[in-house]
């Protein structure tokens, strides 16, 4: 282990073994306790081993917790505002005693690294939340994480590193802090600018950071977050691939792009400090601070978290002992009348200000619709549009749900029939028959049986949308929670439109095709839907059609329609 001084981001730890140690290391902790690290872990291991959390040399103590929960300090007075803890569950916690050695692995298995464990407590976990992000509301990302992920111990120590966390993409934009301070180096850059982001970046985002740097006089690291941002976040592939092209937009040799893993907390006040202790490790001399930095939104009544600027206050109180200067940003907006971006406090009554919200943009991506160019850069929209294609590009599920015999199959035929003639995507119909031939032949009637043959459907559904295919269910899926849980897996992939064929019993039983519901008034068939068997109807469908005067070419065509106004064909 040893710590490197390097022009800016004072000393740096590194806490790897040197590899033949780290060997012999590994062969010795196949016999310790192991603990399988979480990807937020898995996260900040990285960034504690490689020195990207200096003064760090592993997971919190207990006394250090609590001092900075108190107080944004470590217990040695260090200025540190963000928990680094090894949470676990209290089975894992009882089964180890101070003194042991833990060893740390990844998900495949592999020793990152070997805990030597000094603490073990339980947190307050209101008053951290409440210490650090202000507030209890589980909206905030952090809050929820704390209260419905994190395990209910603590563990601390110092951590020794046996092997890097691997990843397998974007290798060559992936620099540890001693890397980057190297590459400074060769280049001879003495002052760097970082900015931090975890969004795609647009024209308001290249013209803020080269602004920036022009007022240090200072080259510019675009530095931005890949290990975990704010939920719903676009993924950090597309991101990368958009920073590649946005880096093209800078004077040569000006500007650098490297990837960050470390986990957000969307932390806010307390987040921007800590992004400037992190940047001040990775060499940097100065970190652009914009409104809202880290900011989580909005908390469940609606208010925001944080205010606009409350991170910029914040790193103002500790700026003389920060070793790191910040470059307080305002929002950019783009001037009609000069065609050019201002800080919004520079535009001039009487001027029109252009603005897209994230929320606009998202629409537009979904519609199809123009993103102008004094926005974006035609090349990030072209990927942006790539990984959020318009809405009639998208895989889709078609889930229909009602009784044996309503003539959910039928329908679904003709719409398959409809639906291939159109020749958009490829289509798969899972129907309830099939599937049960297919996916479920050991399964029965049951609750639990019928649950489980509705999340495989929705599983094999959830896949063909994820590719860009349709999909069209037709099982009987009698319980309304299962139907939630097909949605709510479905819905983030691609579109989801339940049908619920909501022919009545009697009209069914009338028809009795197979002759099932005859037996199932015998008693030879149990558990029969609508029989002996519960029917939960759909309250909120999409569509609900009565076959009762309506036949299978209308059904389908009332579908088409719908999925036509929904934006689904065109
Ligand atoms: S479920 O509840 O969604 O898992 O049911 P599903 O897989 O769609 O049922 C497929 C067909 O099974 C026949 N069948 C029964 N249905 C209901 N209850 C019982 N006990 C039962 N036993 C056999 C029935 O023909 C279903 O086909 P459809 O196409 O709906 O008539």
């Amino acid at each position: 282990m040893s710590s490197l001084i390097a022009p800016h981001g004072g000393e740096l730890k590194n806490l790897y073994l040197p590899v033949e140690q780290a060997e012999i290391e590994k062969t010795a902790a196949k016999d310790y306790p192991s603990w399988d690290l979480t990807h937020r872990q898995i996260c900040d291991i990285e960034l504690i081993l490689n020195g990207g959390f200096s003064p760090l040399e592993g997971f919190h103590s207990e006394n250090d917790y609590n001092s900075v929960v108190d107080d944004s300090r470590l217990a040695d007075g260090t200025l540190w505002p963000m928990p680094i803890t090894l949470d676990v569950d209290k089975e894992f916690s009882d089964s180890v005693s101070l003194g042991d050695k833990i060893a740390l692995r990844d998900e495949e298995g592999v020793i990152i690294a070997i805990l030597d464990l000094s603490d073990k407590w339980v947190p307050n976990k209101e008053k951290e939340a409440l210490s650090i992000f202000g507030s209890k509301d589980q909206v905030h990302p952090a809050v929820g994480y704390l209260f419905n992920n994190a395990g209910d111990v603590y563990l601390g120590g110092k951590l020794v590193g046996l092997s890097r966390p691997s990843h397998y993409d974007f290798k060559g934009l992936r620099d540890s802090p001693k890397e980057l301070r190297a590459k400074f180096d060769k280049w001879g850059w003495k002052k760097i600018v970082a900015f931090q982001t975890r969004n795609p970046m647009h024209r308001a985002h290249q013209e803020l950071t080269f602004r920036a740097a022009k007022q240090v006089e200072a080259n510019l690291l675009i530095h931005p977050v890949v290990g975990m941002t704010k939920p719903g976040d676009v993924d950090h592939f597309s991101r990368v691939r958009c920073y590649e092209h946005v880096l093209s937009e800078y004077p040569e040799q000006t500007t650098m792009l490297s990837l960050l893993p470390l986990a957000m907390r969307m932390g806010g006040p307390k987040e921007a400090l800590w992004h400037a202790i992190i940047r001040k490790n990775f060499g940097c001399s100065h970190l652009i601070v914009g409104r809202d930095h880290a900011g989580p939104g909005k908390d469940s009544e609606g208010n925001d978290f944080y205010g606009p600027y409350d991170a910029q206050d914040l790193i103002k109180e500790y700026q003389s002992e920060l070793g790191i200067q910040m470059v307080p940003f305002q929002m950019m907006v783009y001037v009609e009348e000069k065609a050019e971006y201002q800080p919004i406090d520079d535009v001039k009554e009487g001027q029109t200000v252009l603005n897209i919200s994230g929320t606009e943009f998202r629409r537009r991506l979904a519609e199809g619709l123009e993103i102008p160019s004094w926005f974006s850069y035609p090349a990030v929209v072209k990927e942006l549009r790539k990984r959020y294609p318009a809405r009639h590009k998208q895989g889709l599920t078609i889930f229909f749900t009602g009784l044996s015999g309503s003539g959910k199959s039928t329908i679904a035929n003709a719409l398959l029939t409809k639906l291939m003639e159109l020749g958009e995507r490829s289509i798969t119909l899972l129907d309830g028959d099939v599937v049960r031939k297919h996916l479920s032949s050991e399964l029965g009637f049951s609750k639990e049986h019928r649950n489980l043959n509705i999340l495989r459907i929705g599983y094999v559904a959830s896949e063909i949308t994820k590719n860009g295919g349709i999909a069209i269910c037709a099982p009987i899926a009698p319980y309304k929670e299962t139907r939630r849980q097909v949605r709510e897996m479905i819905k983030p992939l691609g579109g989801f439109v339940e049908v619920h064929v909501s022919t009545a019993l009697e009209v069914c039983e009338e028809r009795d095709r197979k002759g099932l519901y005859a037996k199932a008034r015998e008693g030879i068939i149990k558990e029969f839907t609508g029989i002996s068997d519960p029917y939960e109807i759909p309250e909120n469908p999409e569509l609900a059609i009565d076959t009762v005067g309506c036949s299978p070419d209308e059904a389908a065509q009332r579908i088409i329609l719908k999925l036509e106004g929904m934006g689904y064909i065109k």
